[in-house]
């Protein structure tokens, strides 16, 4: 009988889970799982730096709903992965990290990138983190990592790879099938009382959240909301689930802070809402006191964590969707309450758009944004990153695809952007995908622009320079005065001539009427492109306002 080594048997099994990609950055102990990814037709993208390799699987997984898979060398290669392993497990992304780590067989010698236990560190920061011993446990182990990591809630998952079992020699063996799990289906009882709750409302809302976008309700959320007649607001994650443009959107979480007095809702029904940082905490700014919640949750932990629920179910949310729509209605009329979520909303992005108008430089952030979101076609995929940056986007980001728009989860970790586009390009080569990023997020992985050159993936990364790490500057000068700021500026740095030296096309733009020209040519370069475009620092973007008011 043939033997294989255990890396081949790492590399079968993801296989068959249906894994066609890893991202990873070389070393020696990945060796073998290098060589069985050529051999198998596994593609591996190579970056410039761990991180990237992690935010790459995460976009990756965030684009397609699918596992993303990253592979890190052991010791500085596991440590340069934590980033993103804590931003995927405080999201909720399934991503499989695989860690070369030392031969078992060199325990306690001080050898080469050895001597720190990495799945002690990884355990806070996955759902499950496990050192395979064993080669012929390889198959088993891994396809278990691959049901964790995919299963709801879904999350990160570590497996240690010590380099003597990833080399070992084993009879072939057989590969596990992979498991289908069905979803969580709400209770009878559960669903009659969240139509008596909708069907009674006044102004009720729908908050679509992560776990609605990860049930994949599109279909199922679009024709309730119609047929009930009720409004949808989303957290980022659930961007694109009901399209922008659907008359029935109201925007991310944070608009519902524009209704107000006699006009605040009144029932909510929280599809995978995860209360916290994008609901503005326990404060009762977007959802009132005294409106009633029906918290549709697949993690029971989430129910009730900031807020008393009238009704609280444990379920999946296309499930129970699909389950309240079994139920046909009589729904009253919201056509007034519709209209005047509409009205809000377009008053909105006429105020932002009069009051910032200007034919000068330093171009207004929030006119570059809505040449940005004019510029791009309707499929393409945006990941935004640095602060007040992805603050300014979230006024005018209009998506009309689930998984189109890919920014901040609850670590807030800025310098994410560059890797997750990686992900998301690579997720769909025929879809185009646009990289915001402020000039201090930039600057974490800016070598990843080789990376998209190597491998020819034309993503358009847009520079929003400020010169500053804004978020931080003037949160600096509000809280300790504007003669104090120290730390947080930046140069006028001459990003487009490092991206050009990278092999990617490149601009720098300062003047308003240059950048849609200047998005044109990058998008039709057919490379990989950088718009450095200057912007003016002084604007705080409105959603800034309302979380530093939070915080004050
Ligand atoms: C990895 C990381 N380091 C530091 C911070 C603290 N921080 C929050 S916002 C911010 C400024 C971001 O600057 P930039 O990327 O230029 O974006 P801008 O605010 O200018 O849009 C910093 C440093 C963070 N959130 N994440």
């Amino acid at each position: 009988m043939s033997t294989v080594t255990g890396g081949e048997l790492v590399v079968r099994t993801l296989g068959k889970a249906g894994v066609e990609r890893i991202f990873g950055l070389h070393g020696a102990h990945l060796e073998t799982i290098f060589q069985s990814c050529r051999s198998h037709g596994i593609a591996v993208l190579d970056t410039r730096h761990e991180v990237a390799a992690g935010h790459a699987a995460e976009g990756y997984a965030r684009a397609t709903r699918k596992l993303g898979v990253a592979m890190v060398t052991a010791g500085p290669g596991f440590t340069n992965v934590i980033t993103s392993m804590a931003n995927a497990y405080l999201d909720r992304t399934p991503v499989l990290y695989l860690s070369g780590a030392a031969a078992l067989r060199d325990a306690e010698t001080n050898t080469l990138q050895a001597g720190i236990d990495q799945v002690s560190i990884a355990r806070p920061i996955t759902k499950w983190a496990h050192q395979i011993t064993t080669v012929q446990q390889i198959p088993r182990l891994v396809a278990q990592a691959v049901r964790i990591a995919t299963s709801g809630p879904t999350g990160p998952v570590l497996l240690d790879l010590p380099s003597d079992v990833l080399g070992a020699q084993v009879e072939e063996m057989a590969i596990p099938e992979p498991i289908a799990l069905s979803p969580i289906a709400p209770g009878r009882e559960a669903v009659m009382r969240a139509l008596q709750l909708l069907r009674e409302a006044r102004r009720p809302v729908i908050m679509a959240g992560v776990g609605a976008w990860q049930s994949a309700c599109e279909r199922e959320l679009r024709e309730f909301a119609d047929s009930a007649g009720i409004p949808v607001f989303s957290d980022f994650q659930a961007h694109g689930l009901l399209p922008s443009d659907h008359p029935l959107y109201g925007g991310t979480f944070h608009k519902m802070a524009d209704l107000t007095g006699a006009e605040r809702p009144d029932v909510v029904l929280a599809l995978g809402v995860r209360f916290g940082l994008f609901t503005l905490g326990s404060s009762d700014r977007l959802v009132p006191s005294a409106a009633q919640i029906i918290h549709v949750e697949i993690d029971p932990k989430e129910i009730g964590r900031l807020r008393g629920v009238a009704l609280g179910v444990v379920a999946d949310s296309r499930e129970m969707l699909r389950a309240l729509l079994a139920s046909p209605q009589q729904w009253p009329d919201h056509s007034d309450w519709n209209n005047r979520i509409r009205t809000l909303k377009r008053t909105r992005l006429e105020t932002q758009t009069r009051e910032t108008l200007r034919s000068t430089p330093p171009i207004h952030p929030y006119q570059a944004m809505a040449a940005l979101v004019d510029s791009i076609e309707s499929n393409t995929t945006v990941v935004a990153d640095g602060a007040e940056t992805y603050h300014w986007l979230n006024e005018v980001i209009r998506q009309s695809r689930p998984g189109s728009y890919i920014t901040h989860g609850f670590l807030g970790a800025v310098g994410f952007g560059m890797g997750l586009a990686l992900g998301a390009q690579t997720a769909d080569p025929q879809r185009r995908v646009l990289c915001l990023v402020g000039d201090g997020a930039f600057g974490f992985t800016m070598a990843e622009l080789d990376t998209m050159a190597r491998h020819h993936l034309p993503i358009v990364v847009m520079i929003m320079n400020n010169r500053s790490w804004a978020a931080s500057q003037h949160f600096q000068e509000i809280v300790s005065g504007a003669e104090r700021v120290t730390g947080t500026r930046l140069s006028d740095a001459r990003y487009h001539d490092v991206a050009a030296a990278l092999g990617c096309h490149a601009q720098h733009v300062t003047r308003i009427e240059d950048l849609r020209p200047a998005l044109k040519a990058a998008f039709d370069s057919g490379k990989p492109a950088c718009l450095n475009v200057e912007v003016d620092l002084a604007p705080l973007p409105p959603e800034l306002h309302l979380l530093m008011a939070r915080h004050s």
